[in-house]
């Protein structure tokens, strides 16, 4: 009884796993199609790096805090971001957490514990460590995670957040996805060295996994979070994706060489990751069209009611700096209303 269930509870997390990937993949094209028609500011697509991302949070407890970045589309919906927020926030409109304020695709979910997206590469990354310095210190059990591209760990923050997590035996689990490519810069010619071994320059573990195997992924984050509830100290897990767009909506990779693999492609991890499923008879073939219909309806159902939400009021603007606004913003205030 006990190993049906437990086969039963796999078979409904890869499924929701699944689920959670269709959906971030639908709504990141829906956005950039809106982004080409003047509809959306400025995007970061997830295409490409959706096992990667649902893998890893697959692992994850519900109280552990992230310090994404601008990528992590698919691991904000697999933790259950409701899409509205998403929308919201990349629309900058009144329901936006931030008010408007932040750089679209700059995401952040306060409720589901994801701090703010950060444009300067790899800051987060000694924020994460700062907020587990404090979490240890109040004997609290939750894992902060980093996540970054291979591009990052070329930047003093990385290897500063390294050094300092390694030294306190702090709960950190930095998540490199490495998709090959620095906006136009190739990653050998970013590091000679893997990012897993520079783990060991630290004296932290270091593991690497195929980001385009969801299952893989989650069982070596699951390894990953396991050291660090030991109390072993932090972990750097690279897992090796692919990406399958451009850097930015700013970005023309028909400009420069780079391997930008096709949807639909052997890399795609969307299709990987069903023919893993079907091969474990999680999914069938109608099952993956229902999710994708399903997925299609309720994307283009939140954007177009979200695109109806105005801007945030001119003068919330004023809001969340002072306690009191000086005699200066007084009157700039009084200008605008
Ligand atoms: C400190 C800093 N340097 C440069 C940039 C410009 N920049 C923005 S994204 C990016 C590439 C980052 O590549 P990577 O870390 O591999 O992540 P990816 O975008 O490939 O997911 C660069 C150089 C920046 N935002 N911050």
């Amino acid at each position: 009884m006990t190993e049906v269930m437990s086969e039963q509870t796999e078979k409904e997390r890869y499924i929701r796993a699944y689920g959670a990937m269709m959906l971030s993949r639908t709504l990141d094209k829906k956005i950039m199609t809106a982004q080409r028609q003047g509809r959306v500011g400025f995007y970061t697509p997830s295409i490409g790096q959706e096992a990667a991302q649902v893998g890893m949070s697959m692992a994850m407890d519900k109280d552990d805090v992230f310090f994404q970045y601008y990528r992590d589309l698919a691991l904000m919906i697999h933790r259950g971001v409701p899409i509205e927020l998403i929308i919201n926030q990349i629309l900058g409109n009144a329901q936006d957490e931030a008010k408007g304020r932040q750089m679209p695709s700059h995401l952040l979910a306060r409720d589901y514990n994801f701090m703010s997206v950060q444009s300067p590469v790899a800051t987060n990354l000694p924020l994460a460590v700062g907020a587990a310095y404090a979490s240890k210190y109040m004997n609290e059990n939750k894992i902060f995670v980093a996540s970054f591209g291979e591009g990052s760990s070329s930047t003093p923050d990385f290897h500063a957040a390294l050094n300092m997590a390694a030294v306190f035996n702090l709960p950190v689990l930095f998540f490199c996805e490495n998709n090959g490519l620095a906006i136009s810069l190739p990653v050998e010619k970013q590091t000679k060295v893997e990012i897993w071994k520079k783990a060991d320059a630290y004296g932290m573990l270091g593991i690497k996994a195929d980001g385009n195997n969801v299952i893989e992924t989650f069982k070596a984050a699951r390894e990953a979070v396991t050291h660090i509830k030991e109390g072993k100290g932090p972990v750097l897990l690279e897992v090796r994706c692919y990406r399958m767009g451009p850097h930015s909506s700013s970005d023309d990779p028909t400009k420069y060489n780079a391997d930008i693999v096709k949807e639909g492609s052997e890399r795609d991890p969307i299709i990987v990751t069903e023919e893993l499923l079907k091969g474990l008879g999680f999914l069938n073939e109608e099952q993956i069209a229902m999710i994708r219909s399903e997925s299609n309806r309720i994307v283009n159902e939140k954007f177009e009611q979200m695109e109806k939400i105005p801007p945030p009021d001119k003068e919330t603007l004023f809001d969340d700096v002072y306690s009191e606004l000086n005699w200066i913003l007084r009157e700039q205030k009084g200008e605008i209303l």
